[in-house]
């Protein structure tokens, strides 16, 4: 017997079978860090700390690295649990940011004092793994990049029941940004922005904020409607999602820009009815207007756009800055009983995380199972676009859109000096817009939920 096993292992050596032995599941390691101080005072100073997974996927992780000067002190740390012993610093992930799936990144902060240079720190670790921006173990294939963007994956789209469906007709959830005012914000979106939405945010969507007052599309109508397909045609060359947004604010009534919203959507859904990537907001936010007003405007702007561009998706503001009348003191239920005469529509829904809680909470969650919903627009702060970022509802409602499939974009990408702009004042002024520094408290929140994995259904 032992004679045999041994000549057995023999033969299967010379045939070369030992390496044909179920290789070690060697799990891939790497990771990368960008530190950038992001400013510095007498004596102290604050620090953007980005990682970047480049091994497996990790469900928990510490990041540690040393302090070179003895000076050198944490104060302060942001989105992660930070502490220090010695000149060692460690930084535990928290729970929305415990997940980074291969090539995931998270942005990180903290405030520190320091006496002699302020150098910067060293020996960066990821879960023990020296952060060196190489890949330790073996490679992730490379998917291929033309087929791998959201619209390359997903197709023309279309409502579903109430979902938005992808071209196997199976439900997704598209989470993006959306544009501040591009009558005001035009320097934010260039190439180099776009890029780091689509390949550092990996959005799957670009709102085109197009105001209709204040100095937007009623000053220049042609002039805007080139800027709006210009930047549709942007979208489309980095695989993401194009929403143009007719944002009708003040006056509330969207009838009062009816002439101009047909004029608009006529030119907007003929120029771009062979796209796959456009998706139409017919009015932001009415406001001070009945459902009924709004229905009427919907069921005269909805036929203009097919007329050109038959099977695009088309969404409907509703009561009460889009709140589906709750801002009003009504609720879904005035569209339910009497919903807008067209298919293939959905209904738009706003929330500011500061103002909108639970009982706005609740009302999506109701209508989400009655009427097709899409979050054209959200702020992680008040409703006025500044004040402090709750962190606790923003992560609640961004977990209730998460489960019901509910797509959102962010208001803003923009360096607006304002709480709800994800870019720091003055990053438009520049070409970076990668790295962690350039990303405010609420952008870095927004990037680390937008960036994880789609997981879109391809069959
Ligand atoms: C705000 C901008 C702010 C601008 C103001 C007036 O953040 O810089 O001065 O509009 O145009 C909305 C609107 C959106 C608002 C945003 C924040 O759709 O235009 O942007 N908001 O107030 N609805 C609820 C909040």
């Amino acid at each position: 017997m032992k004679r045999m096993l041994a000549l057995l292992a023999t033969c299967a050596t010379a045939l070369g079978l030992t390496t044909l032995a179920a290789p070690q599941a060697v799990a891939a390691t790497g990771c990368k860090v960008d530190y950038t101080v992001t400013s510095q005072w007498s004596g102290g100073f604050q620090a953007g700390v980005k990682i970047t997974n480049l091994g497996d996927p990790v469900s928990g992780w510490t990041l540690k690295f040393t302090l070179p000067d003895s000076g050198q002190k944490l104060t302060q740390g942001w989105n992660a649990t930070w502490s220090q012993s010695g000149s060692t610093v460690s930084a535990t992930n928290v729970d929305w940011n415990r997940t980074l799936s291969t090539g995931g990144t998270t942005d990180l902060g903290f405030t520190g004092t320091f006496t002699g240079s302020n150098p910067k720190p060293g020996a960066f670790t990821l879960n023990g793994v020296a952060c060196t921006g190489e890949i330790g173990g073996e490679q992730p294939p490379d998917p291929d990049p033309g087929n791998s963007t959201p619209v390359g994956i997903n197709g023309q789209l279309h409502v579903c029941g109430v979902n938005l469906c992808n071209q196997y007709n199976r439900p997704i959830q598209l989470r993006g940004m959306s544009t501040h005012g591009i009558q005001w914000f035009s320097k934010c979106y260039n190439n180099a922005s776009l890029d780091a939405l689509a390949k550092d945010w990996k959005s799957d969507l670009l709102r085109i904020a197009m105001y209709v007052q204040e100095q937007g599309y009623e000053t220049d109508p042609a002039g805007f409607t080139s800027r709006v397909n210009s930047y549709v045609d942007m979208a489309e060359a980095r695989g993401m999602y194009a929403l143009i947004d007719f944002h009708t604010l003040t006056p509330g009534d969207p009838n009062y820009n009816i002439d101009r919203a047909k004029t608009f959507f006529a030119s907007v859904a003929a120029r771009n009815a062979a796209k796959k990537n456009v998706i139409y907001e017919i009015a932001n936010e009415p406001n001070g207007v009945s459902w009924s007003a709004i229905k009427n405007y919907a069921e005269q702007v909805i036929p203009v756009i097919r007329a050109a561009d038959p099977d695009a998706v088309i969404i409907v503001g509703t009561r009460g800055w889009s709140s589906l009348g709750v801002s009003d003191g009504s609720n879904e239920t005035e569209i339910v009983n009497n919903p807008v005469n067209a298919t293939n529509i959905m209904y738009a829904f706003h929330f500011y995380a500061a103002s909108h809680k639970d009982n706005y909470r609740a009302t999506v969650s109701r209508a989400a199972s009655k009427l097709p919903l899409f979050v054209t627009e959200f702020g992680t702060v008040t409703a006025t676009g500044g004040g402090t970022l709750d962190r606790t509802s923003t992560t609640a409602w961004l977990d209730l859109l998460d489960q019901l499939k509910i797509s959102y974009a962010n208001w803003t990408y923009s360096d607006a000096n304002e709480s709800s702009a994800a870019l720091k004042p003055g990053t438009c002024n520049g070409s970076d817009y990668s790295s962690s520094g350039v990303l405010t408290e609420s952008g870095a929140l927004l990037k680390s939920r937008i960036s994880t994995p789609d997981s879109f259904p391809t069959s």
